[in-house]
């Protein structure tokens, strides 16, 4: 309870922020940015930052996901209106949790949020996590349904840390899978993890889905990627995640 009040609190005294890390295109000839995902931050005035790994799943378990999720929206659409009024109308990918598909209107109120800025539903990315879809239930099914339709894309995060059943990717409306970045840890080196990442973007790929590889650290991770057939990438060799006011510049260094 007492997180509770901490988190909306703190969005009350703009602690939170977002910061934006650029999801690369590594496939030749469209080399580029092809999207960010905005991740929340917290500085607190006392505890200075807390990571969103700590106070996410205790924003789950309080239900103030609801309210950091609303405040995530509302300042990635505003940041959206302005980085297009500059020329750099960008696709942004935001997290969701479980609990914000509870309400089974979520999906049409997100994206009225979007049509108050004028960001297109094609500008949106959600990402899920896998435990979110072994939960068969209507409630999320339809919001998933709702976005789709609107033109919104769906992307499983961390992709193969969850269940080792795939069925999920038959039936549910999936656009991309994030390959979480455990796999390519230790690439190139460990021949059999090689296998593995191998193996998931062979099954990504014939199941055409769009593949983003987490994690990219080094030269030799990206070099990997491109000779897998995988198209997009993320990780702290390409960008590290950074404010909206220095994408532009970012984007400029892509040439
Ligand atoms: O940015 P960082 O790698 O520290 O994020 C840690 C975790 O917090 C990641 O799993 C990420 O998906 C999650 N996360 C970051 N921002 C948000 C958000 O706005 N909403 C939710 N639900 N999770 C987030
Ligand atoms: O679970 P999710 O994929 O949303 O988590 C994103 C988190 O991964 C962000 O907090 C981001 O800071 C972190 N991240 C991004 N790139 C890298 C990377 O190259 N290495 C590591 N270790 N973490 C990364
Ligand atoms: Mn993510
Ligand atoms: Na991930």
């Amino acid at each position: 309870m007492q997180m509770h009040s901490a988190i909306l609190e703190g969005i009350k005294r703009q602690q939170f922020y977002v910061l934006y890390q650029p999801i690369i295109n590594v496939a030749e000839p469209h080399a580029g940015m092809a999207k960010v995902e905005a991740l929340i931050r917290w500085r607190h005035p006392q505890y200075g930052d807390i990571s969103p790994a700590d106070f996410i799943p205790l924003a789950e378990r309080t239900g103030a996901i609801l309210e950091l999720g609303e405040w995530l929206l509302q300042q990635v659409c505003h940041d959206w209106q302005q980085l297009a009024a500059n020329g750099l109308p960008l696709t942004i990918a935001i997290n969701r949790s479980l609990r914000e598909f509870n309400d089974p209107d979520k999906g049409k109120h997100w994206l009225t949020e979007l049509s108050k800025v004028g960001m297109p539903a094609q500008s949106l990315v959600v990402e899920i996590t896998e435990s979110l879809l072994m939960r068969k239930r209507q409630r999320q099914l339809k919001i998933l349904h709702d976005l789709r339709q609107a033109g919104v894309s769906l992307a499983i995060d961390d992709f193969g840390t969850g269940y080792s059943s795939m069925n999920y990717l038959r039936e549910y409306p999936i656009d991309c899978i994030k390959i979480d970045r455990s796999f390519l840890k230790d690439c190139p080196q460990d021949q059999r993890q090689v296998s593995l990442l191998e193996a998931l973007i062979k099954v990504a790929l014939s199941l055409e889905l769009n593949i983003v590889a987490e994690g990219v650290e080094n030269p030799e991770q990206l070099a990997l990627l491109k000779q897998l057939g995988c198209q997009q990438a993320q990780g702290f060799y390409l960008a590290k995640p950074m404010p909206a006011s220095e994408l532009q510049a970012f984007f400029k260094t892509l040439g």
